[in-house]
């Protein structure tokens, strides 16, 4: 490495240490800003491929203010696909690049939303318990080191807050109504807590790319640290709407203060995250007919842009 590289190095991670944000034009390792581009990009795609699962129920919500909620919740989230694509962008890759990545499979998203949602019960679960998990890892995402994913962050953890709520109050409805309603309530917490955990990625022994972020502070915490904090929190919840967590080995220690939980089928993430999960092929399948029955929608724009461009150019001109 020439003197240069290491001063600026050496410049770049005191900055990290001293808690200065890193902005778009500073220098920055060339690992940094792919480890970024990575995380942020697969981010992105996790809200938008996530909207797809909820989609499914926005016509079958069963009242007005359900569906209004709903529709609500899913539209956040297209927002927020948006905000951390701009994010992306600043770090030196374009949309289409990013956009290519997903449809190509190359790009990862959440594992979580390859799977499908099969009741109402589900909608309920998700905002309780994916929304409660995203919040959890994200809320630590708000002081990011890097400036421009930090505060996206911020402004999605305040629409993560309501998601969660409205997912528990659904859930409490659920629990609290005809004994078929809180049959439905603990089916869909049967079938979404496990991949729920998987969230967090893979045990701190086989995450690769952990230590790197934390020393850059782009990660705050291990994926098994974000996952006990999920589990300690979530379980109450749970005992209070009257659900039984679907984990025999769950149990409490006194001790450590901690929730002990049995082992996650390790097999069944990996697979889903290489692609063979319920859903992955239907999920990818629908944002690329999106994406190819969208190209009118942005040539259009584009041709409208070009001709403002020119009117005012004339405009100068004369
Ligand atoms: N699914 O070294 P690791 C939402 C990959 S959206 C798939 O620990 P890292 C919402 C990982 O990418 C929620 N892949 O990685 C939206 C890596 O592979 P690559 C999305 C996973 O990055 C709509 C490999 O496994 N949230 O909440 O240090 C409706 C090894 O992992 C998963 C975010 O994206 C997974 N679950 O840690 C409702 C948050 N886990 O990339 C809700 C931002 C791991 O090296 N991301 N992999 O090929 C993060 O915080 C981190 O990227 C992770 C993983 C904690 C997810």
């Amino acid at each position: 490495m020439e003197t240069t590289e290491i001063n600026l190095e050496q410049h770049f991670q005191n900055k990290i240490d001293n808690e200065i944000r890193i902005e778009p034009k500073d220098w920055m390792p060339e690992a940094y800003r792919k480890t970024l581009i990575r995380q942020i990009s697969q981010h992105a795609h996790s809200e938008i491929v996530g909207m797809l699962p909820e989609a499914n129920w926005i016509t079958r919500a069963p009242s007005l203010k359900r569906k209004k909620i709903l529709l609500a919740k899913v539209q956040d989230e297209g927002g927020h696909g948006l905000y951390l694509y701009c994010a992306a962008e600043t770090l030196g890759v374009t949309r289409d690049e990013t956009l290519r990545d997903l449809h190509s499979g190359k790009a990862k998203y959440s594992s979580i939303f390859n799977y499908p949602t099969l009741t109402w019960a589900d909608m309920g679960a998700v905002g309780w318990l994916v929304d409660g998990a995203a919040i959890l890892n994200q809320v630590p995402l708000c002081r990011a080191s890097y400036g421009p994913y930090a505060r996206a962050m911020v402004r999605i953890c305040k629409e993560e807050s309501f998601h969660q709520r409205q997912g528990y109050e659904l859930m409490m409805k659920l629990a609290q109504g005809s004994p078929e309603q809180k049959e439905m309530a603990q089916d869909a917490f049967n079938r979404w807590w496990w991949p729920t955990l998987m969230m967090f990625g893979p045990r701190d022994a086989e995450s690769g790319n952990t230590e790197a972020s934390m020393n850059w502070r782009i990660k705050r915490f291990s994926n098994d640290e974000l996952r006990q904090r999920f589990v300690d929190m979530t379980v109450p919840q749970a005992e209070y709407l009257g659900l039984t967590i679907p984990d025999p080995e769950l149990k409490f220690n006194e001790e450590t203060g901690h929730y002990e939980f049995g082992e996650i089928d390790w097999e069944e993430f990996w697979n889903v995250v290489k692609g063979n999960g319920m859903c992955n092929k239907e999920r990818i399948d629908v944002r690329r007919t999106a994406f190819d029955e969208g190209a009118w929608v942005r040539d259009a724009a584009t041709a409208y842009h070009e001709k403002r461009k020119q009117k005012e150019q004339q405009k100068k001109i004369s």
